[in-house]
């Protein structure tokens, strides 16, 4: 058993913009977090990851960075950061930044100079190629955010990659002095005293050749080229091995097999990686995330079970519901109708993944069970995805009516956690004094965080206990993991088994009661927790959205 503090940690995202704003812009800023740190600490959470706070003309909300070294304008100044990380540290939270170097902004000098001509010196920073006839792109690789991966630039007539927004445009990782850039901003940061990266998509910096030949072929998509692994173990080496943190990589359509190579324990890579196919447990082959489907309870036992019992012993897990990129877990796996079901069903999600091996994320808000928010028209929407996949799919192709569309944004867009933080029951839910700069929740009035601090039944209280928890029983972050039940669609449960101990996790992803199934141990040793009084749990009946823990 090897020990490091990531693997017993509880991580706290932040998206900054929608945290908490200082000074009446609209915007979220770092002062505010700052102003926020005593009610981090007071949950009990461990890192702070920050969503990009570096300067942007935010096409992609900070996702498209046009300097690396420079705290956006909207957010603070370097000084403000550096009186973050201070009072970060000196409550013993560690801070852990987005580094987003699969691309960088249209934007960043890099770019521009790139683009400027065809024998700049920063030509060969990023992946130019000439088009098919001088008027088709290069080959049929598809943007994740809708469209060609190619955009023609009119100033010297060749196509540039772009596997995100055409804001956002793709470094060449192949140039050395591109990996050499980035490896020393990366030390620049660290050497600041920060904890740890969360790398953006970093699973896709090594582009095969396939994806980037000229041909009329459909492409394959790149999510584990070898090149990659070339890479990070190269800035494992270069950087990351001088310090003492953390590294979480995002990586979409990455296997439980690949995230073995990623971060495995003798890797050389990672930590950690978030893995996507939770996330996609309700795509549609056609359309993607925008769809109407319901998940299957079967499906996600499946694959959270693989993920636990392939990563245990040879790699790390990360345990997330969402993120700033998914709708909100209580509106998607739980039920956010009623007021009961939503706070019952929000305290089970964070039981059924809190009790995991891993290390668990929490996203701004989702210790309060916010909920996604009611868009009625376009006007509410402010995504890049959201408005491109509209273009493409309403406007371009008709795939979709506008009703259809806005009904898929509702349930999937990312907005939906991107509204801002509830606070309190003032007006903007106490988050700024100015107009927000996305809508907040109507429902603020009842889900906030005042409400909720000093409540011991509210959902705040459950993982604040959740996470003492993790702290107090080394079976949650060590023990090993057998699902019970596979093919149940409606309960979820689990052992953990660690020194001869045995945990219980006992779920039920279903507001309805049920006859409870024998063979479980339920009842036996002593209850950890539960989203019910122990007086109203019973041997024979499951309650609704029921979440109980006992340990043997
Ligand atoms: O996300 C990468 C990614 O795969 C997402 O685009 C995801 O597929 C999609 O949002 C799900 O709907 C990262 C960041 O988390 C995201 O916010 C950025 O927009 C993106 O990279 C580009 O930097």
């Amino acid at each position: 058993m090897n020990k490091q503090w990531w693997k017993e940690a509880v991580v706290y995202q932040i998206y900054p913009r929608s945290f908490k704003d200082s000074t009446g812009s609209g915007v979220g800023d770092l002062n505010g977090i700052t102003e926020k740190l005593d009610y981090l600490k007071d949950l009990g959470v461990d890192v702070l990851w920050l969503s990009p706070i570096y300067e942007s003309p935010n096409v992609d909300n900070g996702y498209d960075i046009s300097d690396y070294q420079a705290i956006s304008r909207e957010f603070g100044s370097m000084a403000d950061f550096d009186r973050l990380l201070a009072a970060a540290h000196e409550r013993g939270l560690k801070i852990v930044m987005d580094l987003v170097v699969n691309h960088t902004s249209n934007q960043h000098k890099w770019f521009m100079e790139s683009r400027s001509s065809r024998v700049n010196p920063k030509r060969d920073w990023y992946i130019w190629r000439d088009g098919v006839d001088g008027s088709r792109p290069p080959n049929k690789l598809g943007s994740i955010f809708s469209g060609s991966a190619w955009e023609k630039d009119a100033g010297t007539g060749q196509y540039y990659l772009h596997l995100f927004a055409k804001e956002q445009p793709d470094l060449n990782w192949r140039n050395p002095e591109v990996r050499s850039a980035v490896f020393s901003m990366m030390k620049w940061w660290l050497d600041k005293g920060i904890d740890g990266f969360r790398m953006d998509v970093i699973n896709l910096i090594g582009k095969p050749d396939e994806a980037l030949a000229i041909s009329g072929e459909p492409v394959d998509p790149i999510p584990n080229d070898k090149l990659t692994h070339t890479y990070l173990q190269e800035m494992r080496c270069e950087a990351l091995s001088h310090y003492d943190i953390m590294t979480v990589g995002e990586t979409p359509g990455v296997t439980a097999s690949a995230a073995r190579q990623f971060a495995g324990f003798d890797a050389n890579e990672l930590n950690m990686v978030f893995q996507f196919e939770l996330m996609d447990v309700d795509a549609d082959p056609k359309t993607g995330k925008w769809n109407q489907n319901r998940y299957r309870l079967s499906d996600v036992k499946k694959i959270m079970s693989k993920w636990q019992t392939e990563l245990h012993g040879v790699a790390w897990n990360s345990l997330y519901w969402n993120n700033h990129d998914q709708p909100r877990v209580v509106s998607r796996f739980g039920d956010d109708f009623c007021a009961e079901c939503r706070v019952r069903s929000a305290k089970m999600l964070a039981t059924c993944l809190h009790l995991m091996q891993g290390t668990p994320y929490i996203y701004q808000g989702e210790e309060l069970g916010m909920t996604n928010f009611p868009i009625q028209s376009l006007d509410d929407i402010r995504d890049v995805e959201s408005l491109n996949a509209y273009r493409e799919l309403v406007s371009e192709s008709a795939v979709f009516s506008h009703e259809q569309m806005l009904a898929a944004i509702r349930k999937s867009g990312r907005d939906n956690a991107r509204t801002p933080m509830q606070w309190d029951k003032t007006a903007n839910a106490g988050f700024t004094t100015g107009v927000p700069w996305i809508t907040v929740n109507p429902n603020y009035v009842e889900i906030n965080a005042e409400a909720q601090v000093q409540d011991s039944a509210s959902v705040f209280s459950y993982y604040k206990k959740l996470i003492a928890l993790r702290k107090q029983y080394p079976i949650i972050v060590h023990g090993d993991y057998e699902l019970l039940l596979p093919d149940d669609e409606r309960l979820f449960v689990y052992h953990r088994c660690f020194e001869g101990r045995t945990l219980l996790v006992f779920c039920n992803f279903s507001g309805e009661t049920l006859s409870r199934p024998s063979g479980t141990g339920f009842g036996r040793g002593s209850l950890l927790i539960s989203n019910y009084a122990e007086t109203e749990l019973a041997a024979a009946l499951v309650q609704p959205w029921e979440a109980t823990v006992y340990l043997t």
